[in-house]
């Protein structure tokens, strides 16, 4: 399997940077760039750097790392394109980039990747290694710093979201924020994704892909500036999920303070955001649920579902026994890992419980590895080899039935769904293949 996986990024690789997978994502995404850095790092720890450095290369004068960087050119098939976004035209703050990009960003794994890529890096190749790394962290502050202020004005400790496409697209927490947008349809589009794929039932709706563009319409109106998008943009949600991934990649990079040579700035700050972090979320954790509820901005309403991003405690490393212990009782409860009907003891992206469950469709009930692997990862720090391992065992069981990388899979037959030879599957297979169930990743 490890030749697969390899074979995987290699035949996705382009040199210095990587395709999200083959066909559908042909640029290269911000989150996945993360996750194809940890896979790379078990290759060659310089291609892992390169991978990284290639995507903040296209960091905006904001902080913020695009969620795509459009780097396969304008000739390559994807919808919606850079044209869309325009954001070069639009504001100073995307000027100058070695390529087109999108003007919203993705959960901020990459300094999970950099921990790991540091981890990774033999004796010999230390000294270069470490000069790349005291290189990009800054940025990664900066980009951290970011996400600290834009998105979170009101220092809450959670980040603010404005489009699906920020992580997880049709994920059923954001129908309630979508249905109250009435939209005329944006304009005449031709979706991509959904010939390529051949199976419309596994990716997001028209009535999806409607509202998703006319919210890049109004983010476009108010030239990402995240002031005037506070003021006016109608889809402001703080996202549990984001926020304990914010959480635990200021932990990482507190994690490498050191070897990066951080300033006592950057350290204080770091430990700042990742305090008000998870405080924020033991805030947002309800007890009555044993989950941990995203919140809507406009409407001042929490969103009560059962997803994976409840979870959100697990995936920031929660400080409190208590959470910590409901948590795991919650994630083996008949609504999610306990659900007799599942082919693999792992985490769906929404509960099969939940009504808007749907077992094909993308965000709304299927598998994913990533996700999977982040909570492997916390249970580990969090001292539960016993859970990690059974998601790492099931993880690559699940990826071994079939053979197939793929985006996502059907919780309860294990079909793979999606894009096949998807890079960021392949990535973290590489990652789970080279450790024992038991020993920590971090
Ligand atoms: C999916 O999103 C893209 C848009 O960004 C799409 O559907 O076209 C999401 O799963 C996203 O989280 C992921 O980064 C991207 C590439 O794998 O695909």
């Amino acid at each position: 399997m490890r030749d697969q996986a390899a074979a995987v990024l290699h035949g996705n690789d382009e040199g210095t940077w990587t395709k999200a997978s083959p066909h559908l994502y042909p640029h290269q995404w911000s989150w996945d760039s993360a996750f194809i850095a940890i896979g790379w790092a078990h290759l060659d720890v310089g291609r892992a750097m390169t991978e990284l450095e290639q995507l903040f290369a296209a960091q905006w004068a904001t902080g913020m790392v695009p969620h795509i960087v459009f780097r396969g050119g304008p000739g390559v098939p994807y919808f919606p394109g850079p044209e869309w976004w325009d954001c070069a035209s639009v504001t100073p703050a995307a000027r100058g980039l070695p390529a087109p990009t999108t003007g919203i960003c993705q959960p901020p794994v990459h300094a999970l990747a950099l921990r790991r890529i540091w981890q990774l890096t033999p004796s010999p190749r230390r000294p270069e290694i470490r000069a790349r790394i005291q290189a990009l962290y800054p940025r990664m502050v900066s980009w951290h710093r970011y996400l600290a202020t834009g998105r979170d004005p009101e220092a809450s400790g959670m980040v603010t979201t404005y489009h699906p496409w920020e992580g997880t697209d049709n994920s059923p927490r954001w129908d309630r924020a979508l249905e109250r947008i009435k939209v005329a349809k944006p304009g005449p589009y031709t979706r991509i994704d959904t010939s390529e794929l051949g199976d419309p039932s596994q990716r997001p709706t028209n009535w999806d892909y409607d509202r998703f563009l006319w919210l890049v319409e109004q983010l476009r109106k108010f030239r990402y500036d995240d002031v005037l998008i506070y003021r006016h943009h109608r889809f402001l949600i703080k996202d549990v999920f984001f926020s304990a991934v914010f959480a635990a990649a200021n932990a990482a990079l507190l994690d490498l303070a050191d070897a990066a040579g951080a300033s006592d700035g950057d350290r204080g700050d770091l430990t700042g955001w990742l305090d008000r972090g998870r405080a924020a979320l033991a805030h947002r954790f309800e007890a009555k649920s044993g989950l941990c509820a995203d919140y809507d901005v406009r409407t001042g309403e929490p969103i009560r579902l059962r997803t994976f991003a409840g979870f959100a405690p697990l995936f920031a490393r929660t400080a409190d026994a208590g959470q910590l212990a409901a948590q795991l009782r919650r994630l083996d409860s008949p609504d999610f890992c306990g659900d007799p009907r599942l082919r693999w003891r792992l985490l769906p992206s929404t509960s099969p419980a939940e009504p808007a469950f749907e077992a094909h469709d993308y965000w709304r009930g299927p598998v994913w590895p990533v996700i999977n692997w982040l909570l492997w990862q916390s249970l580990t720090q969090l001292g539960c080899p016993a859970r990690a391992a059974g998601l790492r065992r099931d993880s690559l069981a699940e990826i071994a039935e079939t053979g197939v990388f793929a985006e996502y899979f059907d919780p309860f037959t294990g079909k793979p769904l999606g894009s096949p030879q998807q890079s960021w599957t392949a990535a973290v297979a590489l990652d789970w293949l080279s450790v024992s169930g038991a020993r920590s990743p971090g």
